[in-house]
């Protein structure tokens, strides 16, 4: 995917938070990220695994499957992108 804009969401009513997540699978080639995640209360999501796209594709450097991460989501344009992601 090219051209994503990368301006943070304007008006987000819930202060987005980090929490643990499990990684199922990196694709760094498109900048995505599987994760397992429990409910996210900003983005008004249910627990389950799906892809998410990153901000930042460094940020999928030094990452596995199977890792344990702490990770902040945040709505970029619509779609629920993890814009901070930790070990
Ligand atoms: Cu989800």
């Amino acid at each position: 995917m090219e051209g994503m804009d990368m301006t943070p969401s304007a008006g987000a009513k819930k202060a987005p938070q980090p929490v643990p997540r499990e990684v199922r699978k990196i694709d760094a080639a498109t900048g995505k990220i599987t994760l397992k995640h429990g409910p996210i209360a900003n983005l008004g999501m249910s627990a389950m695994t799906m892809a998410f796209p990153v901000k930042d594709p460094a940020m999928l450097k030094g990452l596995k499957e199977g890792d344990q991460v702490s990770a902040t989501f945040d709505s970029v344009d619509g779609k629920a992108t993890v814009v901070d992601l930790r070990k």
